[in-house]
């Protein structure tokens, strides 16, 4: 499928506010790809198919998880809020034919962030985060370190999430925590 064509198509699964984050995430994906030089077609490919899975019922997420191989089993331990990553991907390979690992794991890992993430993982994982719709409080120190060094944004992004998730007695997935201590110890 064509660009165009996925765009299209994931406006009609998205309510108009996620479709509108959506559109947002494109767009600051596409500058940080032109800022830190990663290919600018893979960033937007990826970001406009990030939260494809977004409003997929848990229980159908649930299921497609036990059935399918490719997905992992253990994210199940996880908040729900996690699944629509890497279903997101699946949805991306199977329903709409994207065959690019990077642009699949890009998708996967845009929730909670893993060590040794790719540019392009980190483009989209940052500009989820910072797109323009976005109004969480401290988003705009994120902003701004995105300006220059892609790193310390994310580490940041790390650090308010996990702050977030605490407040909240969440529980943490274990690749957030790899991710930020893959950065902050460099
Ligand atoms: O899908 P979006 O709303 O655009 O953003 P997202 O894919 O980053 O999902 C964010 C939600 O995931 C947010 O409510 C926090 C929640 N979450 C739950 N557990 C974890 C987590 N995020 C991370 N990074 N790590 C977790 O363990
Ligand atoms: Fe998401
Ligand atoms: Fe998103």
């Amino acid at each position: 499928m064509e660009y165009e064509e996925i765009l299209e198509a994931v406006k009609e699964r998205l309510p108009a506010q996620r479709f509108t984050h959506v559109l947002g995430v494109v767009e600051t994906a596409r500058i940080l790809a032109v800022r830190f030089g990663a290919d600018a077609d893979e960033a937007m490919l990826a970001a406009v198919l990030h939260d494809v899975a977004k409003v997929e019922p848990a229980d159908q997420m649930k299921q497609m998880i036990l059935r399918e191989v490719d997905l992992p089993k253990d994210i199940l331990r996880f908040h729900s809020e996690l699944w629509h990553a890497p279903v997101g991907a699946f949805i991306a390979q199977h329903t709409f034919g994207i065959t690019n690992p990077f642009v699949l794991d890009a998708v996967r890992f845009h929730t909670t962030g893993r060590m040794n993430m790719t540019l392009l993982e980190k483009i989209i994982f940052l500009a989820d985060y910072i797109e323009p719709n976005r109004t969480t409080p401290g988003v705009a120190d994120c902003r701004e370190l995105a300006e220059s060094d892609i790193n310390a944004a994310i580490i940041l992004v790390y650090k308010r999430t996990v702050a977030y998730l605490l407040s909240k007695n969440a529980t943490i997935h274990p690749d957030t925590i790899y991710g930020y201590n893959d950065l902050v110890s460099q």
